[in-house]
């Protein structure tokens, strides 16, 4: 079963930065996300095989900071 991970995005500034990172974290395989510039929130549904810190270094990678839930 799909698993949903919430994410806390830091330093988006503009509406497009958030469809860059849905965009990118949507190319992984198991993996639909939905990015929310105005709450600053990504909700990720994905498959147990992949890691929210896999999640996390794509956000990342694309120069934003990520936090998931603790
Ligand atoms: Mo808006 Mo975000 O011009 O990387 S896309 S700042």
């Amino acid at each position: 079963a799909p698993t949903s991970t919430e994410l806390a995005i830091t330093g988006m500034t503009c509406a497009s930065c958030a469809m860059r990172i849905e965009k990118k974290l949507n190319r992984l395989e198991g993996v639909t996300a939905t990015v929310n510039y105005a709450t600053e929130n990504a909700h990720v549904r994905h498959s147990p095989d992949v890691s929210a810190q896999t999640l996390v270094a794509t956000v990342e990678g694309l120069g934003y900071g990520a936090t998931p839930p603790s």
